[in-house]
């Protein structure tokens, strides 16, 4: 997780607003297992090929979330809406998969991720700061395992 970071649309993370991010993701071969810990301050979206999977309300829980059967060979539309309510602004996520040869496919959340605010403008993501340091620190973080379908 320490790779990842935490993310906002540029100039808008001290303030209420939304992110989303746009992602669409070839997984080029048969797949054993994926895995995704993602979070976001304060509310959290994520649809994964058209269908909501997640709807998480607090930040200070990583969802751990095996995705091995919404994972699928080709091409994976994946879309993460975060809002922020209060305070700092942030979203951060790590999606590991093992292809069935054992070689792996690794996303993190940076500066390479191109983000959308709400009045629909894109830019490049602004790093906050890496997973671990910041507003948000390491010591408050609890992990919830889920398996999502
Ligand atoms: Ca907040």
């Amino acid at each position: 997780m320490s790779q990842a970071k935490w993310i906002w649309f540029p100039g808008e993370a001290e303030k209420p607003s939304t992110v989303t991010l746009s992602l669409d993701v070839n997984l080029d071969k048969p797949i054993k297992s994926a895995t995704l810990k993602i979070t976001g301050d304060n509310i959290l979206k994520l649809a994964w090929n058209g269908k909501q999977v997640l709807d998480e309300g607090n930040w200070s829980i990583i969802k751990e979330c095996d995705i091995t059967k919404i994972a699928r060979q080709g091409q994976n539309q994946i879309e993460i809406n975060a809002e922020n309510i209060d305070g700092p602004a942030g979203l951060v996520f790590i999606m590991e998969v093992t292809y069935q040869d054992d070689s792996t496919f690794k996303l993190v959340s940076d500066k390479n991720c191109q983000v959308i605010n709400k009045a629909g403008f894109k830019a490049q993501a602004q790093e906050i700061c890496a997973f671990g340091s910041g507003p948000w620190g390491w010591t408050s973080f609890k992990t919830k395992k889920m398996i999502l379908e």
